[in-house]
């Protein structure tokens, strides 16, 4: 069995200061080995129709080699996953100061040449479709660098509300941001809200650098999982089920 991550009151108080938080050594070295194990397992599993989604990209320093970039909608087929997932929701029921349902999850594998972030708010993707809020949770599984583009997070702007949907932030928005990198090590896990900026750069090193993210909304709003999930098949589906000579396009 996992442990379950804690949260102290402070560490509430921080995340509602800054509209995240990070929290080191969350999962011990025998957590993470387990959790490792399990990605490494979940990026060999055959890719078919109906199962985990999975994405792959094209990599920045060679154009000729695709690479993994995301493995979404993970823990109904897989119960590594799901035992995390569900741990994780103790700590965010805290935050949330009630139950939390999980909303969709992923694990964002940034290999040698894998993509960076453009700086923006999660919520900017449609969320407020489903519910009014969600907090994230990011997994560290591989540590994350200035160099293979660790997550960068700005302070304060939670409250800010949403500067628009389906679009990035732009310079205007940015113009009072600082955005910071949060280097982060095999078992830190960070919060984050749903309103919070953040962005990260490209890997351009070596070795992968995955991080698993999962999202919650307040139970009492509902479980949004399948219907976002069902939605999202529509105009972004999972590689494998895409059809030939149609254009996806990647939004914020
Ligand atoms: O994996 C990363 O580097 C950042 C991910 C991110 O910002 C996102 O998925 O919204």
């Amino acid at each position: 069995m996992l442990t379950t991550p804690t949260i102290n009151e402070e560490q509430i108080k921080q995340f509602k200061q800054d509209g995240f938080l990070l929290i080191k050594n969350a999962f011990s070295a025998d957590d993470i080995k387990k959790i490792e194990s399990w990605a490494t397992e979940l990026a060999t599993m055959p890719e078919k129709s109906g199962a985990h989604w999975v994405f792959h990209e094209t990599s920045q320093i060679d154009p000729d080699i695709e690479l993994i970039s995301r493995i979404e909608k993970i823990s109904p087929f897989h119960n590594g996953f799901a035992e995390l997932s569900d741990v994780l929701k103790q700590p965010m029921a805290k935050l949330f100061k009630e139950k939390a349902a999980l909303f969709k999850e992923k694990i964002n594998f940034k290999m040698p040449g894998g993509d960076g972030f453009k700086p923006h708010q999660d919520s900017q993707a449609g969320w407020q479709d489903y519910a009014d809020y969600f907090i994230s949770v990011m997994v560290c599984i591989d540590e994350a660098t200035l160099e293979n583009g660790c997550l960068q997070m700005v302070s304060g702007f939670q409250n800010s509300g949403l500067f628009r949907e389906w679009e990035p932030l732009n310079d205007d928005d940015m113009k009072n941001m600082e955005f910071i990198n949060y280097p982060t090590k095999p078992g830190d896990i960070v919060f984050f809200d749903c309103y919070t900026p953040h962005a990260s750069e490209p890997n351009l090193t070596d070795s992968t650098r995955r991080l698993y993210f999962a999202t919650y909304n307040k139970l009492s709003e509902g479980d949004h999982l399948e219907k976002y999930y069902a939605d999202k098949f529509k105009s972004y589906p999972p590689d494998i089920d895409r059809v030939t000579g149609k254009e996806y396009v990647f939004r914020v």
